[in-house]
């Protein structure tokens, strides 16, 4: 049973993964063997976490990079390459939240969620598929979509509509990939507990709100996203694709 979880001899990039569930999905590929690559914009931070990983005795390494920024991916993916490092498991999870009603908001900060959110998932599983493919041993790519794949709330419109793409574009991978025994699904996590959501979660009103419309009347810890993503880095998904698993405590499966 526990070989089909085992990432044993898989490298896994996970992207905006210095801290926040990027940090715990990391943690949680090195735990079942894989070598993880972890990615930030911020080397220092980076670097880091990737001593702390290090020190529990995981095998990781640091790639500081832009998701946004097509040539730096691209020259990501050859320096891994030079290091004898192919990716196996990529998890896009880089991401941003900008709160602003769609009359007052900005192209600007319309333009840089979704590039963020939704256009760099593009990019970034466009080069791991490109040599997944070549090297003809398959693999695995996780999107990181939201309860906002599924539904809307105001003041969050370029995220919304970024993470319905994501739930989309998992299934555009799939239609083109699965042939090459590359899986592509999703994780729609809840509201969690991060950084992304410090000004929510200190918002007496709104906390209020995750914990009343939640059948399970609490918000979620980034280490309760840690098994589904196992799952889905694993031979024990290796039949499914195109899927998304909302990891929300329920709050999508009921009124
Ligand atoms: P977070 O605490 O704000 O962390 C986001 C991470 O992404 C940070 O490490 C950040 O880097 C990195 N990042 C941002 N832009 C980047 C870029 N251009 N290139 C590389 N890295 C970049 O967010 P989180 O709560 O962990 O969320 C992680 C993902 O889960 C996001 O996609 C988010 O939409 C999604 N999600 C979160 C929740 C939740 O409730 N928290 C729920 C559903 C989905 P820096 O450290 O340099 O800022
Ligand atoms: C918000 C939050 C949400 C959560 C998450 C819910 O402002 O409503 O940031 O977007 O982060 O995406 O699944």
């Amino acid at each position: 049973m526990s070989a089909l979880f085992d990432l044993t001899g898989k490298t896994a990039l996970i992207t905006g993964s210095a801290r926040g569930l990027g940090l715990s999905y990391a943690e949680g590929l090195a735990s079942a063997g894989a070598h993880v690559v972890l990615n930030d914009i911020r080397s220092e931070l980076l670097n880091e976490s990737v001593q702390k990983l290090r020190q529990k005795g995981y095998q990781a390494d640091g790639l500081a990079f832009d998701v946004t920024n097509e040539d730096a991916v691209i020259t990501a993916f050859e320096s891994l390459a030079s290091k004898g490092l192919q990716v196996d498991i990529l998890i896009n999870n880089a991401g941003i939240q900008y709160r602003k009603p769609m009359v007052e908001l900005e192209l600007a900060n319309w333009q840089r969620v979704i590039d963020t959110n939704l256009t760099s998932a593009f990019i970034v599983s466009r080069e791991a598929a490109k040599r997944m493919i070549a090297r003809g041993q398959g693999g695995k790519i996780i999107n990181i979509g939201s309860l906002t794949s599924q539904a809307a709330r105001p003041t969050v419109a370029p995220y919304t509509a970024a993470k319905g793409g994501i739930k989309m574009l998992t299934c555009s991978m799939a239609a083109e990939w699965a042939e090459f025994n590359i899986q592509t699904n999703a994780i729609g996590p809840g509201y969690i507990l991060t950084d992304m959501n410090t000004a929510l979660i200190e918002d007496k009103e709104f906390d209020n709100w995750v914990k009343s419309s939640n059948p399970s009347k609490r918000w979620g810890s980034p280490d309760e996203l840690i098994g589904t993503a196992i799952f889905l880095s694993s031979s024990a998904s290796n039949y499914i694709n195109g899927q998304i698993i909302y990891v929300d405590g329920g709050w999508l499966a009921v009124l």
